[in-house]
């Protein structure tokens, strides 16, 4: 078995951990899981869209470009209430992050205000934030941060060198002048990728050694494993193997121990048996909710049915419940009135 160090990681010794037998690597990613965390324990994060489609960005995996026919059509920023409204129904069904998505290349000041705004309507319900919003100009993440905000998430997606196959309209350098942004401003930093973009392997360590040689490693790595979108160059894809992307997952882990590694897009297409394998090899977060931006995830029942099969998270329940078709007893206005 490699034996474990700290970084900085070399391409090769991530690559190394990648060629360990299996059984190995699953091992050596539970062993550190466990120092580091609850190993029956799944952070539930909620993610809204909170503003669809027209991005003028063109990033190849997305739905939400302009460039591409998806079907998917521009829509305005969602108001407070309808926000709230999901917040309250993803802190009802268990869920203590909720995550906002806007698909623009970078938010103009007024933009900011307004989310702000969503910002403090979701804390006020005692939730963690997270948003999503493109690159961000020198003041906005400090701004960000004055209005409460937790965690910005902004994703390196792949390699430095296979990412210009995948976007040409922001480079690797703008990705990381907004994460050193975040970063000084004091914000929890959420940065991780999509596998299955068509990268070979060593690319995939390459991304993987890119994050956690950030000083300080991102306090939360998503894993997306890439869901096709009819119309976009990457429709057609091939699936990547199962057991690539547990690795994947291990890897993450293995090279940043206290990191949430998020098991993000892509569950809706994994059997319970791999998602399982995914939480053996470290990861202890998921987007929980029935939609994550513009795709299906599972539904709420379902994850509560694996989390409770697998005893995951049993201090915050015993018994699966019915999902709330409508926001529980303090609706969307008394949050509102009480702002
Ligand atoms: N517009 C903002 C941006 O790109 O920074 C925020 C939203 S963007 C949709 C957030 C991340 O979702 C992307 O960086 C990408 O990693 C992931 N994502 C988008 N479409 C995806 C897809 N079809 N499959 C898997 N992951 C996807
Ligand atoms: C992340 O890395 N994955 C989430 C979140 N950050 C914002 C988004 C996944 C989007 C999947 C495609 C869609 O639903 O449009
Ligand atoms: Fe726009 Fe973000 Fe989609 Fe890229 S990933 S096209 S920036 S919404």
């Amino acid at each position: 078995m490699t034996s474990l160090h700290t970084a900085p990681w070399s391409v090769k010794a991530v690559l190394a951990l990648y060629e360990q037998p299996f059984m190995d690597l699953l091992w050596q990613a539970q062993t550190v899981h466990r120092e580091h965390h609850d190993a029956n324990r799944i952070q539930l994060s909620s993610l809204l869209s909170i503003k669809t489609g027209g991005c003028p960005e063109d990033c190849s995996y997305c739905s939400q470009s302009s460039r591409y026919d998806t079907g998917i059509k521009a829509e305005k920023l969602l108001d407070k209430e309808a926000v709230i409204e999901a917040a309250l129904n993803a802190k009802a069904n268990g869920a203590t992050r909720f995550c906002m998505g806007a698909a623009w290349r970078s938010p103009s000041e007024a933009q900011l205000d307004k989310v702000i705004e969503l910002i403090q309507a979701v804390k006020s319900l005692g939730m963690e934030s997270c948003v999503t919003l493109g690159m961000l100009k020198p003041g906005q993440a400090e701004r960000l941060k004055e209005g409460g905000l937790d965690y910005y998430n902004h994703n390196l997606d792949t390699s430095e060198d296979y990412y210009s196959k995948i976007i040409t309209t922001r480079s690797y350098q703008d990705r990381l002048d907004t994460l050193d942004r975040v970063h000084a401003a004091g914000l929890n930093t959420c940065s991780g990728g999509i596998v299955g973009l068509g990268e070979d392997r060593e690319q995939r360590a390459a991304f993987i050694a890119q994050l956690a040689n950030r000083r300080p490693y991102p306090e939360s790595v998503p894993i997306n494993q890439l869901a096709p979108i009819p119309g976009t160059p990457m429709a057609d894809n091939a699936a990547l193997d199962d057991l690539e992307f547990v690795r994947t997952i291990a890897i993450a882990r293995i090279t940043m121990p206290t990191a949430a590694v998020r098991l993000s897009a892509g569950r809706s297409s994994m059997s319970d048996t791999m998602q399982t394998l995914c939480f053996m090899a470290g990861a202890n977060s998921i987007f929980y909710g029935d939609q994550l931006l513009t795709t299906e995830n599972p539904q709420f029942m379902a994850d509560k049915q694996l989390l409770q099969s697998l005893g995951l998270n049993s201090h915050c329940y015993t018994q699966p419940h019915e999902p709330h078709a409508v926001a529980p007893a303090a609706g969307p206005q008394a949050v509102l009135e009480a702002l």
